[in-house]
């Protein structure tokens, strides 16, 4: 099944809690293909420019220290309206506001150390992978 692709990471709190099979199961489970996967750690450089468009809120500096704090699974997925599909899987940002069900519901811990990213658009789905990926990575 071609569909497009959707960029992930499971964040430090939920690696750290022990949640990578859950959660890699669940996304199993709604039928995305994974294309891409490795357990990884971002650097503070790389936690800086992956969130540089945030760059100029509140939040940025934790967000990424909390980034850079342990390991994470970065993903690679791929399903028909993989973006939106996704986004609907992990439930709102903040876990307090997010769905029952949803990855975030179930696995985060507050608004910023919240389990999961799921890319916003298809464009940065891409530039996303390509962050994290080289192409031979991706199948
Ligand atoms: P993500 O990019 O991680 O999939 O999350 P998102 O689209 O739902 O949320 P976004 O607005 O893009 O924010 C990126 C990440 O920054 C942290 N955050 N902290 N303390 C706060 O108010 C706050 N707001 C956002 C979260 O880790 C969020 O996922
Ligand atoms: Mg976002």
């Amino acid at each position: 099944m071609a569909g497009n692709i959707t960029f992930t990471m499971i964040k430090p709190d939920a690696v750290a809690g022990g949640h990578i099979g859950a959660i890699l199961g669940k996304i199993a489970e709604a039928g995305f293909k994974f294309k891409a996967m490795k357990l990884t750690r971002l650097t503070e450089e790389d936690a800086k420019k992956f969130y540089e468009v945030h760059s100029e809120r509140p939040f940025y500096g934790e967000l990424v220290e909390f980034m850079s704090s342990g390991p994470i699974v970065a993903a690679v997925l791929e399903k028909e309206n993989a973006v939106e599909d996704f986004r609907k899987l992990i439930g709102a940002t903040n876990p307090a506001e997010a769905e029952e069900g949803t990855i975030r519901k179930l696995y985060a811990k507050n608004v910023g150390e919240n389990a999961v990213h799921g890319s916003d658009s298809d464009e940065n789905a891409k530039i996303e992978s390509a962050f994290h990926f080289a192409g031979r990575e991706i199948f």
